[in-house]
């Protein structure tokens, strides 16, 4: 059993053999809470609860290194950090990735299942380049200098907040997860140089080892390498769910599959009531998304989807 929950503070610390929790917005650290937390300032616009809840029904440890909390089961670590970019995004993003390589190698849990990015001004431009193709270096950086085949690239996303420093959480585990891409779209460890020196090194979905959680990168509407639709909110959902269709066939579940956990990153908030009835119009019964702002990476994008498929 492995489940996704959004909760309030009230209902929090009922729950048990949590992994971590994710507060969106200004949601504080809930008082008594065993668990790591990772502050997403990210606005919580619509759903059921501030609070992303990750619970097992395995037996959880909690501890830190190399900078990260941590909490693992026999087979899954989780662990999160939050980085002071001290000016220079593309250091700090090494930095990130060259330690979270390390924690992983040494605590025997190497294989990368999936990854969230979070940092300020993703398309501002510093030193003539865009902030996310400096994160995108120093992370392509951290993978070479390891030897990480980019093939095995974790699923990931990279949502950018309004403030704050970068905050990276992951997913990893004692045995290697099975990447899946999607037939629609150009993997993105080979989109063409257009969009950056070092391409980004992630998967479009990830298999994961525990209970065959699927974990699905952010999604947005790109076809092969290309943004579609701009300007066209209604058109660019449209596009993602297709995306998000064809990435649980390639991972047999499309007819028969378990409950989706969404998470919809909106560029302006302002269109949530326009968007939500297109999307929610595809979840069936069992299915929950839930609503925040951030800003997607190419300025074009007005939304991006993410989440897992559970078993
Ligand atoms: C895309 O498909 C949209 O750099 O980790 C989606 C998921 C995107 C992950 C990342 C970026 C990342 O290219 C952007």
């Amino acid at each position: 059993m492995f489940d996704v929950r959004y909760l309030s503070a009230a209902s929090l610390p009922s729950a048990t053999n949590l992994l971590f929790v994710a507060g969106l917005g200004s949601a504080p650290k809930p008082a008594g809470l065993a668990c790591p937390f990772v502050p997403v300032g990210l606005d919580f616009l619509q759903g059921s609860g501030a609070y992303e809840a990750w619970i097992t029904n395995d037996t959880v440890r909690y501890g830190s290194a190399h900078g990260f909390a941590t909490a693992s089961t026999d087979e899954l670590l989780f662990a999160g950090v939050q980085i002071d970019e001290g000016g220079d995004l593309e250091a700090a993003s090494r930095r990130a990735y060259d330690a979270l390589f390390a924690l992983l190698d040494d605590s025997g849990y190497p294989h990368l299942l999936r990854v969230w990015n979070h940092f300020a001004g993703i398309t501002q431009h510093v030193g003539g380049m865009e902030r996310y193709r400096r994160f995108t270096i120093g992370r392509h950086a951290a993978f070479e200098a390891r030897n990480r085949a980019v093939e095995a690239a974790p699923a990931a996303c990279a949502v950018g907040t309004e403030d704050g420093p970068l905050v990276i959480y992951l997913l990893a585990s004692r045995n290697a997860g099975t990447p899946v891409e999607n037939p629609r779209q150009v993997s993105a460890y080979r989109y063409p140089e257009r969009y950056g020196p070092k391409s980004p090194t992630f998967s479009r979905a990830m298999l994961g080892t525990t209970d065959k959680v699927l974990f699905i990168s952010g999604t947005a509407s790109i076809v092969g390498h290309e943004s579609q639709h701009p300007n066209d909110l209604i058109a660019q959902a449209n596009e993602t769910l297709a995306n998000i269709d064809q990435l649980l066939l390639q991972a047999g579940r499309s007819e028969s599959r378990g409950p989706l956990r969404l998470k919809t990153y909106l560029r302006d908030p302002h269109y949530l009531g326009l968007v939500r009835p297109v999307i929610d119009a595809k979840l069936r019964d069992g299915d929950k998304v839930i609503y925040v702002a951030g800003e997607i990476c190419r300025e074009e994008l007005m939304l991006e989807i993410e989440g897992v498929c559970l078993s």
